[in-house]
């Protein structure tokens, strides 16, 4: 299959449908937590809920789930579950102790404007609500407790010590030393990868599919997973502040080893369209309708932010 750019409009409907699904999620929750909870929290959360991001992973979610033949909007429930856990995740790795960033998705980040213990709150709070946004939709969805268990396994591994979590912890520790490219490769995985990955395969296990589906989307979403943090890696040389919504260079100022330190804008470039590939060839494991995933999978090494 041949790689799509950023500019295929199958793509561009495909981010915007899940912009739809998932914004209205957010707006919803946003809306019904901030009074019910102490000031600042309330606003704190609304204030994170209410950033827009490009909605990677709701895309991904989507076109998982509309690849294995799923059809109802309820999958917008868990786009937005993955969205939340993505949301509370650059709260935190903007605060002071982490990345201590000021901008973020075109705006001061939640800490600059209502203080480190109100974004530090937010952040631990938007975890449950996102598990609670999950179980809701994989009912509306009609899958058993059974599915919904695992379901929820897959996106809480993702996000804990064998993920996310343990990818920045990782990360935090390397700043100022040089890694080699299989141990740069792990932070990758685990910072960026593993949610990315959880994405595909709970898009797929909404449907019900077989273990050859779900294997397929697995691979698929394990290398997209890494060519998405490749090439924020190139971006963050490359790109603007305005164009990404936050400090550009911030690697090179934090001294961190990226695909770029170590091999250079052209070597970096050259991975992320390689695991891209790999993420397309996967594809074939199983019969899928892959064409939207494809064309994610060019999106995402080719965009501009
Ligand atoms: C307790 C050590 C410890 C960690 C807490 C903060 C944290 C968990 C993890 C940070 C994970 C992280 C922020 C990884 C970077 C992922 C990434 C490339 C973010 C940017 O994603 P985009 O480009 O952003 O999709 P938008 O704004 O478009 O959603």
């Amino acid at each position: 299959m041949p790689e799509r750019s950023a500019q295929d409009p199958a793509v561009a409907a495909l981010l915007a449908r899940a912009r739809g699904l998932v914004g209205a999620r957010l707006e919803e929750w946003a809306t019904q937590i901030a009074p019910e909870l102490p000031a600042p929290l309330g606003d704190a959360v609304a204030y994170a809920l209410r950033s827009s991001g490009k909605r990677v992973r709701p895309a991904l979610v989507l076109a998982a789930y509309q690849a294995a033949g799923g059809d109802d909007p309820a999958i917008g429930g868990v786009a937005a579950a993955v969205e939340i856990v993505h949301t509370y995740s650059l709260v935190h790795d903007d605060l002071p102790c982490m990345d201590d960033d000021d901008q973020r998705r075109g705006r001061p980040t939640t800490h600059v404007v209502f203080g480190v213990p109100a974004a530090t709150r937010a952040g631990w709070l938007m975890v449950p609500m996102a598990v609670e946004m999950l179980a809701d939709a994989a009912r509306a969805l009609g899958r058993d407790a059974g599915t919904l268990g695992q379901m929820t396994r897959v996106l809480l591994q993702a996000s804990g010590i064998a993920g996310m979590v343990g990818g920045q912890w990782l990360d935090l520790d390397a700043e100022g030393r040089t890694l080699d490219l299989e141990r740069l490769m792990a932070v990758h995985r685990g910072k960026t990868g593993a949610l990315i990955e959880a994405c595909c395969l709970l898009g797929g296990m909404a449907t019900g599919a077989a273990p050859e589906t779900l294997d397929a989307l697995r691979g698929y979403g394990r290398e997209i997973g890494l060519a998405f943090q490749i090439a924020d890696d190139v971006l963050d040389a490359t790109a603007t502040s305005e164009q990404l919504g936050k400090t550009a260079g911030r690697d090179a100022a934090l001294a961190k080893s990226t695909y770029v330190s170590l091999l250079g804008i052209e070597g970096a470039t050259r991975e992320a369209r390689r695991h891209s590939a790999l993420a397309v060839e996967s594809l074939r494991r199983a019969p899928l309708r892959a064409e939207t995933l494809a064309g994610l999978a060019g999106y995402i090494i080719t965009r501009s932010s």
